[in-house]
């Protein structure tokens, strides 16, 4: 359950050697190459590639070898045989295209950002996912013959703080987009004040899921472009959420338990983290809160 949190305050991101306040509205995060444009392949051909400018291949069990199963660009006019629409952002996508290793793992494209996981902000990652159709490319890249391209074979699209996923979009567009569509995937992470990556690296991560399909429809390939991510400092506050962690869960009663006190008390006292769970502002904690507590849950029971 990711919701909006908190007040306005400045924040600051740590770019590069620099410093970019952002004190209200959304921010673009600096991306190497966000839609594959700087790999040039020739009209409405695909072609494998070594690399991918800006982006590190992700192989944990070491399956491409650059002809079968191989990342590369794909440059998509409007009409092409592969997607009909054209590409998404100007001429080019990434793809990941597993011929015979089937099943045997994912293979991705990763890359590190300049940034750090701030408090209090909420991330929008969002990545164009193609699920490309068969045909066989104009001249001159006709010789290969025509592609059984038919299927998917399902994808994430992660975004990781120092080597941890935060955030992901599972493979939802899988039975969503058809042979020859791109679908949006949008991935938002509510960050809270007390995240435990904060300061760490924040990492981009494009994975085909290379999930085995059938010989009819054998799902090789997953394409990708524009690639965005944004971020913004969490503007309103989340009633009830104590351990401002974005939700209100069963995390949160526990600190209105340590935060309980009765009229005879010290307001307050013994609320860890400066936490505000008096919720009706009568300068006690007491099951007036506790109601107003429940009436906001948003965690699973
Ligand atoms: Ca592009
Ligand atoms: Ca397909
Ligand atoms: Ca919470
Ligand atoms: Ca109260």
């Amino acid at each position: 359950m990711h919701r909006v949190t908190r007040c306005g305050r400045s924040i600051f991101l740590s770019l590069i050697g620099s410093s970019v306040a952002i004190a209200g509205g959304p921010v673009s995060i600096p991306i190497a190459n966000p839609g594959f444009e700087e790999d040039v392949v020739s009209p409405g051909c695909f072609q494998a590639l070594p690399s991918i400018s800006g982006w590190i291949t992700y192989d944990p069990e070491l399956l491409l070898d650059g002809g079968s199963n191989a990342i590369g660009g794909i440059n998509i006019p409007p009409g092409s045989v592969f997607f009909p629409a054209g590409a998404p952002e100007g001429e080019h996508a990434a793809l990941i295209f597993l011929e015979t290793v089937a099943g045997l793992g994912p293979v991705g494209l990763r890359q590190e950002l300049g940034v750090t996981l701030e408090p209090n902000t909420t991330y929008t990652l969002t990545v164009q996912v193609g699920d490309i159709a068969s045909g066989t490319g104009p001249p001159p890249c006709d010789v290969f013959g025509e592609f059984d391209l038919d299927g998917f074979p399902g994808y994430q699209v992660q975004l990781l703080a120092g080597d941890l996923v935060i955030g992901q979009d599972d493979n939802t567009l899988a039975g969503v987009i058809d042979d020859g569509e791109f679908g949006l995937s949008t991935t938002r992470v509510c960050i809270g004040a007390n995240h435990p990556q904060l300061g760490t690296t924040l990492e981009i991560r494009l994975i085909n899921l290379n999930l085995a399909e059938t010989p009819e429809d054998p799902g090789i390939e997953v394409d990708f472009d524009d690639v965005q991510l944004v971020v913004e400092p969490n503007l309103d506050p989340l009633l009830g959420d104590i351990d401002v962690d974005c939700d209100v869960d069963f995390a949160d009663f526990g600190q209105l338990t340590l935060c309980w006190s009765g009229p005879a008390q010290p307001p307050l006292a013994g609320c860890p983290l400066g936490a505000d769970a008096d919720f009706d502002n009568d300068n006690d904690v007491d099951l007036l809160d506790f109601a107003e507590l429940s009436r906001q849950f948003t965690g699973d029971l």
